[in-house]
């Protein structure tokens, strides 16, 4: 319906409550909705006959409001749904969003930072794959520490298929300090800092391929980021797996018997945002396809669980006629859903049941099986998605080939392995439970159920890829204690192919609900054509109500993004500036490198028999002190920056022409970028963040001297 009179919105009056609710932070009262409205129509202030104020409405200028956005939406032909949606995504200049988003950029290798519900993009974490805008990986020794010491000791990766993201837990509740974000496809985690932004590690995964599980936090205190394998890896026994080093010809046998996955429990280290691997822990699992993994609480605390594909072991090869891994990994009925008792685990690990492999402790798929870590109950054809309810009671599984979404109850799974009620065991010896004995309810959904979210009153939310709908179900007690329980209630059409959802702290014990965003695949018609390769959608969904409304489309240009996580907006703390001035971000402590006003200076000196030139440098709008840097052809050249700038977002970066360095160096910041002066010339440095107005002459230069 196009709008067109005054009459029309009177008649809906939805966009004018939506706009006293929510742009001016009137509670409405009880009024007849057609006489409120005939009076804001007329411009008429009625707060007190109603016996409340309408804020800014009252003001002497406040214009006919229906008229005036009547007008603007019969111009840009829009319906009335459109007008309502903007009203209730639009965040004007200035304001805040009431929620932010983490979400993977996918094979962009970076993270998005995302303001809900006006779909602005605040912001792109570099993580895996240098960025030059934040200094990335161009020289600036941080980053560079990171990336080398985030590869796999055979070459430099600059490569990352981001997946799962999460956020730090206290409690069972996202604290908002740090995220965390795996790589598929090298079997990595990083850490990034919330004060800053930025990442602060990233650790490689030891004996592991590829990494779909994590990252998932313990929730009681982030002790650990457990993770998971997705591909088995070639492995030797108690030697595990070794990139660039273990070989296993890849024959059926040797795929049986030699080739493992992983479950990791990382520790992690809240005050610095390091990964510990000498106080983390392994499980050797079978060679089966583990998919996503979360960490239980409530009743399932001290248990992980994770989901998997292809336990009919099948390795493809159809150039010899074998069938495909999509065809042969679908022939079972039924796939294993992992469930790990990952406190017994580090018990055993404790007690020396653990075998070091190369750098991590192990503990042996036998050992597993045979000691209460490792239980399997059966999941419905080629699972996917593997989600935890507020309660901490409830697991739930979607499965690619079946309509349904089984839900699985961890006092009944707890309930059969203390009884050792099991069906037998699979062909490593894990005990396997009765899918009866465990099973919560399985509901029926659209088709190609996926990944589950959860709300404030116990109801689910499960995207279906193939049905392209986002379907709403009931949970069962304690998270809901209504009179339906496990039943579907709802859907809402999505544009299309939906992977994951995100609600506002979900899998976590506080959902916050209002919100969901869909995380489409595709877009199709939905943007303007930019091309065969298009972006992703991401569709806002208004879930307050009893039926969900779709408000907003927002085009993500960059990388293919699976998961996400938000959080409120005002758990965020992060800084301002770096303070005290000459801050070094990786510890957040006074760099030992950092130089006032009137202290810069050159030093060259050797180093283990190599030259090196020091500089101690400064920025500040609008000069690069040194601004003549001479060295001599071969020297090792590291320059460390301070911004001595205490104004907020007062940036300055340092790009050295010629020689592929760039460092951005924020209010306060200490940095240091580090090249070797291979080539003689004379070199241009200069500022890239256009500070001031003299900006263009924030520049020097950098003399390399033939040998
Ligand atoms: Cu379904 Cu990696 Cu979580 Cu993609 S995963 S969608
Ligand atoms: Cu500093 Cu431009």
């Amino acid at each position: 319906m196009v709008l067109s009179n005054v009459l029309d919105i009177i008649l809906t009056s939805d966009v004018v409550e939506i706009i006293l609710e929510k742009e001016m932070g009137v509670v409405k009262p009880n009024l007849g909705r057609r006489r409120l409205l005939a009076s804001i129509g007329a411009g008429v202030v009625v707060g007190a006959a109603a016996g409340f104020t309408l804020g800014r409405l009252t003001a002497p200028a406040a214009p006919p409001i229906a008229e005036e956005l009547n007008k603007i939406i019969a111009e840009r032909k829009l319906e009335l749904s459109h007008a309502k949606a903007a009203l209730k995504t639009y965040v004007p200049g200035g304001g805040r969003d009431e929620f932010i988003m983490f979400s993977s950029g996918g094979h962009s290798g970076q993270v998005l930072v995302i303001g809900v519900p006006s779909m602005r993009l605040l912001k792109v974490i570099a993580v895996f794959t240098p960025e030059p805008w934040q200094g990335y990986g161009y020289g600036d020794v941080k980053t560079m520490k990171l990336l080398y010491k985030g590869s796999n000791g055979v070459r430099l990766l600059t490569l990352g298929d981001t997946h799962h993201p999460e956020i730090s837990k206290t409690r069972g509740e996202y604290d908002g300090e740090w995220a965390f974000i795996g790589d598929k496809l090298n079997a990595r985690v990083a850490s990034i800092s919330l004060k800053d932004f930025e990442t602060k590690d990233i650790v490689k995964i030891p004996n592991t391929q590829t990494q779909h599980g994590g990252a998932c936090a313990t929730p009681n205190n982030t002790e650990y980021v457990a993770c998971g394998s997705q591909f088995p890896a070639p492995w030797e026994p108690g030697k595990g797996y070794k990139p660039g080093v273990t070989y296993v010809k890849l024959t059926e046998k040797n795929y049986e018997e030699r080739f493992r996955g992983t479950a990791t429990f990382l520790a992690f280290d809240r005050a610095t945002g390091q990964f510990d691997l000498s106080r983390s822990f392994q499980i050797e699992l079978p060679p089966y396809m583990q998919d996503l993994e979360v960490v239980g609480w409530g009743p399932s605390d001290g248990w992980a669980f994770m989901n998997s594909i292809n336990t009919e072991l099948h390795i493809g090869n159809v150039l010899e006629g074998k069938p495909s891994l999509e065809v042969g990994a679908a022939k079972n009925d039924f796939d294993y859903l992992h469930i790990i008792n990952w406190k017994r685990a580090e018990e055993l690990v404790r007690q020396g049941k653990a075998v070091e492999m190369n750098g991590i402790k192990v503990i042996p798929l036998e050992v597993a099986a045979k000691e209460g870590v490792l239980f399997f109950a059966p999941e419905p054809k080629s699972p996917h998605g593997c989600d935890i309810s507020p309660s901490g009671r409830y697991i739930v599984v979607g499965g690619k080939l079946a309509p349904v979404v089984t839900i699985y109850d961890v006092e009944k799974i707890k309930r059969a392995i203390a009884d050792q009620k099991f069906a037998g065991t699979d062909r490593y010896g894990v005990p396997v439970l009765r899918f009866e004995d465990v099973k919560a309810a399985q509901i029926e959904v659209n088709l190609g159920p996926l990944h589950n979210e959860f709300d404030p009153q116990g109801r689910g939310y499960v995207s279906t890829f193939i049905g392209n709908t986002v379907d709403r179900y009931t949970l069962g007690p304690p998270d809901y204690t209504g009179e339906k329980p496990f039943t579907k209630i709802g859907e809402i059409r999505i544009h299309y192919n939906v992977g994951h959802i995100c609600t506002p702290e979900s899998n976590s014990i506080a959902p916050k609900g209002k919100y969901l965003v869909a995380l489409n695949k595709w877009a199709v018609d939905r943007f303007n054509d930019v091309g065969p390769l298009l972006p992703q959608n991401f569709q806002l969904i208004d879930i307050s109500g009893d039926t969900m409304e779709l408000l907003y489309d927002m085009p993500i240009g960059i990388g293919e993004p699976h998961y996400a996580k938000m959080i409120l907006a005002t758990k965020l703390k992060s800084l301002e500036i770096y303070s005290p001035v000459g801050t070094d971000p990786e510890t957040f402590k006074p760099s030992p490198y950092a130089t006032t006003k009137g202290k810069e200076r050159i030093e060259r000196k050797q180093e283990n028999g190599r030259w090196v030139t020091e500089v101690y440098g400064t920025l500040v709008r609008s000069t690069i002190t040194p601004d003549l840097i001479r060295v001599k052809q071969g020297d090792l050249v590291r320059i460390h920056l301070t911004n001595i700038e205490t104004t907020k977002d007062a940036t300055h970066a340092f790009s050295l022409s010629e020689y592929n360095v760039i460092a951005s160096v924020e209010p306060g910041e200490t940095t240091t970028i580090e090249f070797v002066a291979d080539k003689p010339g004379v070199y241009v440095f200069y500022c890239t963040e256009f500070c001031s107005p003299l900006h263009l002459e924030m520049a020097g230069w950098l003399e390399v001297e033939p040998q």
